[in-house]
């Protein structure tokens, strides 16, 4: 087994990981950006490197820094978690020159996989088949056309070197081509740096189900069952299930045998998700996910197996250890999102903040993953995840019963949360009846009755005083705990810097004072404008592509653009300034 995990990632995922390794014994060292200084995986690692930089890209995504932790720490293996490095076959190679274990897939099966097109392939070669589609790069409109004259309409074009939905535009007919092949050209090259697309037949009701497969290096491969996460939003999933309820257990069984096929083929090893799309009684192959998933406690939940557990020791050479007729589903589990987003009026807007209170549920069956506690900070610059609640029942009606006595107890607050949410779609008849696909919550939920989260004071005047102070310090990059025992008078925030960026947008109306920002996280997609336009307020300054939207930031009063502070590619934070207009 390995001397010493790094787990180059934050949050619930690296609490998660950092727990898998203290049962096996095995030393961890946390990573960290300035704003995480304090977070609770860097409180419970046993060592803590800092890496700089707030936002992602200078800190988690920053190669070099956290190679450079590793060389320091002594760290043997790395997990990276869900999102930032997980899919990356540069940072797995990189990792892997180094003498250190990627505790993931080998390289070569990320890559495949992360083109959309030779994942196409690579299933198709196996016999596993997708949406009927193409495995020819899109040319122009004409292909778009000949495609819809075989297949019929609407047709999906998607990025070749995309996922999670980015740089993928529905073509209801021929007049929308045009529009649809810039529009998904521009979000592609913008999250991926490349704007390749391929055609797919789109399907209108589809529900989303996935397998969870593993694989060791001895030639073993199994699934563990599927999960469904048609619950989502601008694919942002809210509410997993597993297994999928209601599909016949021949088709279950066959998508679990589709899925190791998959895995097969390309080589794999470790866990992974094959996404399938389901409708009328019959499944096609997506795409895979070359990674440990958001969901996978509902898994776990059902299986009775700790995947983070298999992944370390199949990482570190052990055989899976058991077949696939030894893998049992008892039960229904059933995932629910907590995030920091308002649901009123069905916008989930972003509402990063500190958490000021935060219990969590508890009892039979209910389990609660977080990266949180109370006194902690959501940051806008990261996934605004607070929390997973994950509920085991005997059957799905118990555990949809469970997730609502458990969500009854969470408090959270300090920051809005999706639970309103999550209790209008475990209440409502059409999840409950299986009536639901990957439209619903978009299409049919409503959620117009939900009254805005009330603005609830972030600061920390309620901070009761105390004498004895845990400060957390930092030598040579490396974090320490010591404790102090200060007058009560001493404030904790002053141990405590944060932050403050205006929440304050520019979108539309005029009278502005012609400083025109962005009111949220994201990446400029499109500039519309020089320095020297004349504008009108409304005018289209750039796109905001941000929550999986693209939003037009616009100029807020009449004038000629005086200064231009963004181009295509850039990212940009809340109350960021991209124009002034005077
Ligand atoms: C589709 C589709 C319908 N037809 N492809 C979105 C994310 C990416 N992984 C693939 N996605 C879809 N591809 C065809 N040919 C519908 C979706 C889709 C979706 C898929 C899974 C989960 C949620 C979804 C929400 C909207 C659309």
């Amino acid at each position: 087994m390995f001397d010493k995990v790094l787990i180059a990632n934050r949050g619930e995922i690296a609490v998660r990981v950092i727990r898998a390794c203290r049962e096996l014994g095995i030393p961890t060292v946390a990573v960290y950006s300035e704003l995480d200084r304090d977070a609770l995986h860097v409180r419970l690692a046993d060592e803590a490197h800092a890496l700089g930089g707030r936002t992602a890209a200078e800190s988690y995504l920053d190669t070099e820094a956290i190679l450079g932790v590793i060389e320091r720490s002594g760290a043997d293996a790395v997990h990276p978690g869900y999102g930032f490095f997980s899919e990356n076959a540069d940072f797995a190679r990189a990792v892997a020159e180094r003498g250190v274990t990627f505790i993931g897939p080998p390289p070569e099966a990320i890559e495949i996989m992360g083109d959309k097109i030779s994942a196409r392939r690579a299933a198709e070669k196996v016999g596993v088949a997708g949406v009927p589609g193409t495995t020819e790069l899109v040319t122009g409109a004409h292909d778009v056309e000949a495609f819809a004259a075989e297949h019929g309409w609407p047709v999906a074009v998607k990025a070749a070197y995309g996922g999670g939905g980015r740089g993928m535009k529905v073509v209801a007919g021929p007049d929308e081509i045009v529009e649809a092949l810039e529009s998904a050209r521009r979000e592609a090259l913008a999250y991926f740096g490349r704007d390749e697309l391929y055609m797919e037949r789109y399907l209108e009701r589809p529900r989303h189900v996935e397998v969870q497969v593993f694989a060791d290096a001895h030639g073993h491969c199994v699934h563990l069952g599927t999960r469904d996460c048609s619950v989502q939003r601008r694919h942002q999933k809210l509410i997993e299930e597993a297994p999928a309820p209601g599909i016949d257990p021949a088709v279950l069984t066959a998508m679990g045998e589709a899925a190791v096929a998959v895995a097969r083929g390309c080589g794999y090893t470790n866990a992974g998700t094959v996404e399938f799309l389901y409708e009328d009684g019959a499944f096609y192959y997506l795409e895979m996910n070359t990674r440990l998933q958001v969901e996978h406690p509902a898994t776990e939940a059902v299986t009775g197996l700790d995947l983070v557990e298999l992944q370390l020791r199949v990482a570190a050479g052990e055989p899976l250890g058991f077949t696939q007729d030894e893998v049992e589903l008892r039960g229904h589990a059933i995932e629910v999102r907590i995030n920091a987003e308002d649901p009123a009026g069905g916008a989930f807007l972003p509402s990063p903040g500190r958490i000021t209170r935060l219990h969590t549920p508890d009892g039979f069956g209910t389990r609660f993953d977080t990266g949180y506690d109370a006194g902690d900070e959501i940051s806008q610059f990261y996934d605004n995840l607070v929390g997973k609640l994950i509920v085991w029942g005997r059957d799905r009606d118990t555990a949809i019963a469970r997730a609502r006595r458990a969500l009854g107890e969470l408090k959270v607050e300090g920051v809005a949360t999706t639970v309103p949410a999550d209790l209008a779609i475990l209440d409502h008849p059409d999840f409950r009846g299986l009536a639901h696909s990957t439209k619903w919550v978009e299409q049919t939920l409503d959620l117009s009755g939900l009254e805005p989260a009330p603005v609830t004071s972030t600061d920390d005047g309620d901070t009761p005083p105390r004498v004895r102070r845990d400060l957390d310090v930092e030598v040579n990059g490396r974090r320490f705990s010591v404790s102090m025992w200060v007058p009560e008078s001493v404030p904790a925030a002053a141990a405590a810097p944060r932050a403050a960026r205006p929440r304050r947008g520019s979108s539309g109306g005029g009278g502005g004072d012609g400083r025109v920002t962005v009111p949220m996280q994201g990446t400029i997609v499109k500039v519309l404008v020089a320095e020297g336009d004349t504008v009108s307020a409304g005018d289209t300054i750039c796109v905001l592509e941000a929550m999986k939207m693209e939003n037009a930031i616009t100029a807020d009063t009449d004038g000629t653009v005086s200064e231009l502070r963004v181009a295509p590619g850039d990212s940009v934070g809340a109350g960021d300034l991209v124009a002034v207009i005077s």
